[in-house]
């Protein structure tokens, strides 16, 4: 047995042979490299104790079994004892199912351990992975296995995580037709119309995806909501979710319709203060947790976008969340409530509606609302500054809503290393409580000692074989629920581990395309928006560019109203002087921003307008800049396209094959960009392309009469 294993790994890495679709993510659990890397992990993977009974713990020798046979391609048992005198080399067991011997020798270090934090020390020539809950006990045992997928010793591991942050949640933007708004994967993965009764494999592997993560909690319907899925016929099927979901610790949420009681009941008002609509609630609370007795709560989008919601009512937004958080409180339900809440008949800015409406409510709302704020004022751009919200409700807890499918970013066929940006904007100072308040200690709670804290990301799933359409959608999947975990992750190691459980070991493959993820962002913002330039997407569906875009039924969903370009300059004047959105800063921030000389680059047209032959810091006029780094962003994409290229042979060929297809579109969508957003702002200019910008390879007209059917996601 041992020779055959031998000579199979002499020959050729069985891993570069198969085939791979990506369907097993980044819990691929691929085959140890060579004998020595195996023999190195064996004795310890042969002798695994795991204590305690419950469905977790099923699902943790069941993924214990799943990940050694894959280690050694099936080559050994997996032999997990559930014998306490065992003379395992691994122990798994909950701190109170540990034996006393091995409690004594952690000691203090178990009062350190939360409630869904784990301990993986090694001592004495064993490694114990211990928890105080299941589910703590279930992210110690995937934390363990990445060590061993990343090729960690561990001899000498000492590893103690608690999450900083609590609700770390998937939001769906899924239909029950099972259409996907801003989804790019195919459609919906939850199939309603076969649910209660068939569980899908999916539904399992998701799971185990989103524990791997730390994600415990998944909205699994559209935010713009339909109230249907409060009814019995769906709370059956919710509940079905939420049973293959429970051993995973993953709660299910569902989106709540702001006039559900009109829809579903006939009442004839949904006016949060009006007691019937109050008792609607309440009921339908009730009713959910017969369904659902662990149901997490409603996230709510109100007044936005068509939504209905306490304004219609006059009502205030504290108002709205309110009435439904006081429904499912006995429960221990929560309220996600939205701050994407703007009009296009409200006059001001844009980007200042939901700081002016959301400030003055602070304090106002339950001890069981969060309310859930995008990272930046606008709408999930390439580059946004971080939104003002953050650091300025101290008394009413906010968590962050990041989305994952890339809607403004070359949906699912641009490579674009999401977590560079979500890096950027949690780190970002608000110095709400002077230097150093960074958004990523508002989320943790510890600015404001909020009582909830939470991470939302929007869904990039869906039925695409390899869930995300562009293989590296799965990183920003995994880099979510990492960041969610902890805000304060380092971003290369994320990246890092996620191509080593993704890909492979391989140190000339890893650094390559570590290389390329992290370089991915910044080409990306300068092929489609430099220089602080935003909202520019084609109308509606938003693929490709759209600078033209104007009129129609709102000012505020054209291009037009946020760049003003014209003969003289380009850019949106939010300074003092202009909408003033800067005053929703702090001081500090007003300093650097109110002044153009002191703006950084990247945010110069997002506050100030520019004469096209401004000098900039760089030396080069406004003009000349914007049209270089256009042109970079080219360049980088094409750098991207040739990086992996060097890579074929050292990954399987089917996912090498994907990738590359879809870096080759990714160049041709760069140039797209580049040509048609020169050639449209060239006419205001007026001015030449400056040397080294290649020549757009068609007239404007063409790119304005640019048009395909049936793009996806509206
Ligand atoms: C925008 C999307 C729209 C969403 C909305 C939201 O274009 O489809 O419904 O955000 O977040 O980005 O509610």
């Amino acid at each position: 047995m041992y020779k055959i294993v031998i000579s199979f790994f002499l020959f050729i890495s069985p891993v570069l042979l198969k085939a791979n679709d990506g369907y097993k993510l980044w819990l691929q659990y691929l085959p140890f490299e060579n004998i020595a890397v195996a023999d190195y992990y064996r004795d310890y993977l042969e002798n695994i104790t795991l204590l305690g009974n419950s469905p977790t713990h099923e699902v943790i020798r069941k993924e214990l079994g799943i990940s050694i046979t894959g280690f050694f391609e099936g080559r050994t048992t997996p032999n997990i004892s559930s014998d306490n005198t065992n003379s395992g080399l691994i122990w798994i067991a909950k701190a109170e199912d540990l034996p006393e011997s091995f409690r004594n020798l952690l000691g203090e270090r178990l009062n350190e351990i939360n409630d869904e934090g784990y301990l993986i020390k090694y001592i004495q020539g064993k490694i114990l992975v211990t928890s105080n809950s299941d589910f703590g006990l279930l992210y110690g045992t995937f934390a363990l296995l990445k060590n061993i997928q990343t090729r960690g010793k561990l001899e000498g591991l000492d590893i103690l995580e608690n999450p900083k942050i609590k609700l770390r949640l998937l939001n769906h933007w899924d239909n029950l037709n099972r259409t996907v708004e801003r989804g790019y994967a195919g459609f919906s993965i939850w199939n309603w119309h076969r649910l209660p009764h068939h569980i899908d494999q999916q539904y399992i592997d998701y799971a185990r995806a989103n524990a791997s993560i730390g994600i415990n909690g998944a909205s699994v319907t559209n935010v713009n909501a339909n109230a249907l899925v409060l009814t019995p016929e769906y709370l059956e099927k919710a509940a079905a979710l939420a049973d293959a979901f429970r051993p995973y610790g993953i709660k299910i949420y569902l989106t709540a319709r702001f006039n559900a009681p009109m829809m579903l009941d006939n009442l004839p008002t949904a006016d949060p203060l009006d007691p019937r609509v109050q008792a609607w609630w309440k009921k339908k609370a009730e009713e959910i947790y017969s369904y659902i007795p662990d149901f997490g709560g409603f996230l709510v989008k109100a007044d936005s976008e068509g939504q209905p919601g306490p304004h219609n009512y006059s009502r205030t937004q504290a108002d709205g969340a309110n009435t439904l958080a006081d429904a499912v409180k006995p429960y221990g339900g929560i309220v996600m409530w939205r701050a994407f809440v703007y009009n296009e008949k409200t006059p001001t800015d844009r980007i200042k509606q939901a700081y002016d409406e959301f400030k003055p409510l602070d304090g106002k709302f339950r001890d069981n609302v969060i309310v859930q704020v995008k990272n930046g004022p606008l709408d999930f751009q390439p580059r946004e500054l971080f939104h003002p919200l953050f650091g300025a409700m101290p008394n009413t807890p906010l968590m962050m809503e990041f989305q994952v499918t890339k809607e403004y970013l070359g949906q699912e066929s641009h490579w674009v290393n999401l977590a560079s940006m979500w890096e950027e904007i949690l780190q970002s100072d608000t110095y709400a409580k002077g230097k150093g308040s960074t958004v990523s200690k508002v989320l943790d709670g510890s600015l404001h000692q909020y009582n909830l804290t939470g991470m939302a990301g929007v869904s990039n799933i869906g039925t695409d074989r390899n869930w995300t359409g562009h293989h590296t959608g799965q990183a920003d999947w995994y880099a979510f629920g990492k960041l969610a975990w902890n805000p304060e992750s380092n971003v290369g190691e994320i990246t890092e581990d996620w191509l080593k459980m993704t890909f492979s070991n391989d140190p000339d493959f890893v650094n390559s395309a570590k290389n390329i993820s992290l370089k991915s962002y910044e080409t990306l913002v300068n092929y489609m928006t430099p220089l602080g330039l935003h909202h520019i997407m084609a109308r509606s569906h938003h693929w490709g560019p759209g600078p033209w875009v104007t009129g129609g039924g709102r000012d505020d969903w054209t291009a037009t109203y946020y760049h003003r370009a014209d003969k003289n300059a380009i850019g949106f004047d939010r300074t003092e002087n202009g909408s003033n959105a800067l005053g929703q800063y702090a001081p500090e921030w007003k300093k650097v921003w109110g002044d153009p000389e002191t703006t950084p680059l990247e945010f110069l047209l997002w506050f100030h307008r520019v004469s096209w032959n401004q000098k900039l810091s760089t030396g080069n006029t406004l003009w000349d800049e914007m049209a270089m780094r256009y042109q970079q962003g080219v360049e980088g994409a094409r750098w991207m396209a040739n990086e992996w290229a060097k890579l074929e042979g050292k990954i399987d060929q089917e996912r090498y094959s994907h990738i590359s297809s879809f870096l080759n579109i990714q160049v041709k969508e760069a140039e797209w960009w580049r040509d048609s957003c020169l050639l449209y702002f060239g006419q205001f200019s007026g001015r030449p392309l400056p040397k080294g910008v290649e020549k757009p390879k068609h007239d404007l007209e063409y790119y304005l009469n640019f048009k395909r059917n049936f793009v996806p996601g509206i």
